[in-house]
This record gives C-alpha cells, structure tokens and sequence, in this order.
C-alpha cells in the first residue's frame, strides 16, 4: 500500500511538471538552416507571420564571429519593408492553455536599430488580432543587444495566442528586430507536486506507526 501510495504521488507531480511549455517552436531550431548558411527567409515552424505593409520574416543560424544565440543556434527576426513610421509585422502562434492557470511568458529579444520596438504581447481569446496592450516591450533606441523578457498571464479559455511583435518608429526602411528562447510555462509546478508529496509521506508514516 505504502509503495502504491508513493509511486502515485511521483506519477502526480511527475504530470505537474510535464504539463508546462505549451507552446512549439519558441527556441526557433525548427526548420533546421544548413550548417553553411547562416541566413534565409524562412518562416519558423509553429509560427504565423502577420503585418500591416510588406515584410520579411527571417531566420538566422550562429556562425563564428557573430553574437551569440541566447538559446540554441537559431533564432527568429522580422523586417519592415516599407519606410513609413509605426509599421508593424511579427509573428504569432496559438496554442492550448488551461482557463483559470497563471502561465510566465518569458523570452529574448533584440531591436536590430534605434527605430525598432521589440513587444510581446498575448490575445487571451486565442485569436489572430493584433494585441492593443503588451506585456513587454524594449525601444531600439534603448538597447541593441539580446534581452530578456518575462511577464505574466491568467488564461481566461483553452487556447491563447502570443505575439511577437516589431514596429518600426522611423521612416528608414529594412529595420528589423530578433527574437528566441520564447516560452510559456506554470510557475514552480514543482511546488505543488511537492506538497502532494509531503502529503503522501504523511500518510505512509501513519500507515507504518499502525502497524
Ligand atoms: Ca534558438
């Protein structure tokens, strides 16, 4: 009985801790980019792109001498094409999430000039609009190097969409902004499961002291 009771208890904390990271793709090492070719314009696998003008989405593999990939050896960036000032294009995903449970979303970002805005933001209907508020944002003119990002999000439905967002704020064109290491996970599941643990334990010893 003690050991079915503790293997139980290892089977539940074991699916607690499985459970986060709903999302697909947010380290961007999918479609695999050949070893000799550090660029292409690729959509991420997962990933939705969506703008307001023209853009290019793009993925980019780490080669020797460039800046380190803060997650793996890809990552994702988007380019405005057109030179109008507060044009936008980004990519989005759409994934389930359980009504009611908080998630962290939290990742890297990098304006690639002082006229990009990086912002990542969540449509908590699990639809394709672009979002009206963000959870995070980073101005080009601040910062031109990988940052990290977290914020946090209550899921009202079973699915929730994330955007990852570029504006540009000047009217050169081209300018462009990364992204990678994007994730959405329950925080600390392990306290939970450990609590059930603790539980279980309780119970074995007051099995074992009746005997
Ligand atoms: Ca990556």
């Amino acid at each position: 009985m003690r050991l079915f009771i503790a293997i139980l208890g290892l089977l539940l904390a074991g699916t607690l801790v499985a459970s986060a990271g709903p999302l697909v793709n947010g380290s961007f090492e999918e479609p695999v980019l050949p070893n000799d070719g550090r660029f292409d314009y690729t959509v991420p696998t997962g990933w939705t792109v969506y703008t307001d003008q023209t853009c290019n989405p793009q993925m980019l593999r780490y080669t020797s001498g460039t800046t380190p990939v803060p997650d793996g050896v890809q990552y994702a960036q988007i380019q405005t094409l057109a030179a109008i000032a507060g044009t936008y294009a980004g990519f989005y995903q759409t994934f389930d999430v359980i009504p009611g449970q908080l998630y962290i979303v939290s990742g890297w970002f990098r304006p690639l000039s002082g006229t990009s805005v990086a912002r990542v933001g969540v449509d908590l209907t699990g639809g394709t609009e672009r979002p009206t508020e963000w959870g995070a944002m980073l101005d080009g003119a601040v910062s031109q190097v990988w940052t990290e990002f977290s914020f946090e999000v209550t899921a009202t439905g079973p699915s929730m969409t994330i955007f990852l967002d570029h504006t540009q704020t000047g009217t050169k064109a081209g300018r462009a902004t990364a992204f990678d290491g994007i994730k959405v996970v329950v925080p600390e599941p392990s306290t939970l499961g450990t609590l059930l643990l603790s539980t279980v334990s309780l119970v074995g010893l007051r099995l074992r002291r009746r005997k």
